[in-house]
């Protein structure tokens, strides 16, 4: 009975138009029907595949988190679908923003896999030339290199800090804190290491002198 009342209680999450949930994922304002503003019709289909998890971040030093990919480019009006396969045992999503509103609630859509496995979702995109941020956005993901762009007629930009293609916008700093304590430091290592030549120098010679 008890199984009843929980499935009555999900019932309205489950059939919100365009949104989709299960055990290992979840679909937010998938849209493969309505035309943005601007589009008079769909003006072809394209399958994008993502693939999302630590093994794609190993190659950019200091990144965590990657997709295989930083960039994609896609035709005005295109419905686009999105094979998402998580490759970790986090969670990880495909969450792009900046759509337009009236077609795509908050300008959202978001793919979402819990664990490894995979979910697919299709959105029609906008006529206009516009690059959108595409990122993952479980704590500290975004921050740790799961981040990207998709690219409409071209792109406006490039956006920042996206793994091995665009520089940070505030790039991380390492400045030497002087003090006195570092500084006798640095001059002991100095005198301490070329005592240490010498002494080998002293020792070749004795050596070889004999
Ligand atoms: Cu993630």
């Amino acid at each position: 009975m008890k199984h009843w009342i929980f499935l009555l209680l999900l019932f309205p999450i489950l059939t919100v138009a365009g949104h989709r949930m299960d055990m290992d994922s979840m679909v937010m304002n998938e849209n493969p029907m309505n035309l943005p503003e601007g589009c008079g019709k769909i003006a072809g289909d394209k399958t994008i595949i993502v693939k999302a998890g630590r093994e794609f971040a190993k190659k950019f030093p200091g990144v965590v988190f990657a997709y295989d990919q930083q960039s994609w480019e896609v035709s005005p009006c295109t419905r686009l679908t999105v094979r998402f396969i998580n490759k970790d045992h986090i969670r990880h999503q495909f969450m792009v923003h900046g759509l337009p509103e009236k077609t795509y609630p908050e300008g959202m859509f978001t793919i979402e896999v819990s664990g490894p496995g995979e979910e697919s979702a299709s959105l029609i995109l906008p006529p206009a030339k516009k690059t959108y941020l595409v990122h993952c956005d479980i704590a500290q993901h975004t921050e740790h290199g799961m981040k990207a762009q998709l690219k409409v007629a071209g792109g406006d930009k490039d956006l920042a800090s996206l793994p091995g293609l665009t520089k940070p916008a505030r790039p991380d700093t390492y400045p030497t804190r002087w003090t006195a304590s570092s500084v006798i430091l640095l001059l002991a290592a100095l005198i301490g290491g070329g005592l240490l030549v010498w002494l080998l120098r002293w020792f070749w010679q004795s050596m070889i002198s004999e």
